[in-house]
């Protein structure tokens, strides 16, 4: 990934899931600061907007030129934006089968338009909202994509019962120890030992949640 923050993305890539994907050399992520391929003393990435405007927009250049350095192995370049098209676990599945990605995270205002135009670059974005750069959304991107290349979950169950995994079907409520916690029980079904009638009590649960929290969702409709 290309970015001028790398440390803001370092900590999250050495935690957990990711940290141990890359440790175990089962995935391999590049941090590149865009400001190794700026072209002036000042090592400069940003400059104003053409035809006016307020802040700054990042250079076409030094993206071009760190991009570019990578060749052959850059695989597809996706650039993060609020612009692009939204990030679902369709496109994760998709982008996971790819042996190589290259991700741009812009800041400011966004980058230069002939990054998209003619590097080229996929414009992606992570959901209908903004940040303050590409670089959280790009972390969202590797672990999505991190979790489903394989050996790092290890077991292909917990895609399996993933929320999205079957289309539009939220996963059912999960409970673990004590029976009871601050007056609130877990469901005597699930203490029962009657595995059919479990599987039926987390499917209509599946479905009300999904009903409750994204009524545009329809349940069921695909899955
Ligand atoms: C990359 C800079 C900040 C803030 C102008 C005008 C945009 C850019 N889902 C996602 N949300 N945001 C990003 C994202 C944000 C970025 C960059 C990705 C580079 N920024 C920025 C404001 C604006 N606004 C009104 O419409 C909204 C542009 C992202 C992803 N992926």
């Amino acid at each position: 990934m290309f970015t001028i923050f790398p440390a803001l993305v370092r900590g999250p890539l050495a935690e957990s899931l990711l940290g141990k994907a890359i440790a175990d050399g089962v995935v391999d992520v590049r941090v590149h600061d865009l400001r190794d391929w700026a072209d002036d003393p000042h090592r400069s990435v940003d400059d104003e907007p053409y035809g006016g405007g307020p802040g700054m927009v990042m250079r076409a250049a030094p993206v071009f030129a760190a991009v570019e350095s990578l060749d052959p192995d850059r695989g597809r370049v996706l650039l993060m934006s609020p612009a692009g098209r939204r990030l679902n676990q369709a496109m994760v599945r998709e982008l996971a089968a790819e042996p190589h990605l290259s991700i741009v995270c812009g800041r400011y205002e966004g980058v230069d338009e002939r990054v998209a135009e003619g590097l080229p670059a996929e414009e992606v974005s992570i959901g209908d909202y903004v940040t303050a750069g590409g670089e959280l959304p790009a972390l969202v991107v590797i672990e999505t994509v991190t979790r489903l290349v394989p050996g790092v979950i290890g077991s292909e169950a917990s895609h399996r019962s993933d929320s999205f995994s079957v289309p539009d079907l939220f996963d059912h409520p999960h409970y673990t120890r004590p029976r009871e916690f601050r007056g609130l029980f877990v469901p005597e079904v699930l203490l029962s030992g009657d595995h059919a009638e479990v599987e039926r009590w987390r499917a209509e649960r599946a479905r009300t949640k999904t009903r409750r929290n994204r009524p545009d969702l329809r349940p069921g409709d695909q899955g």
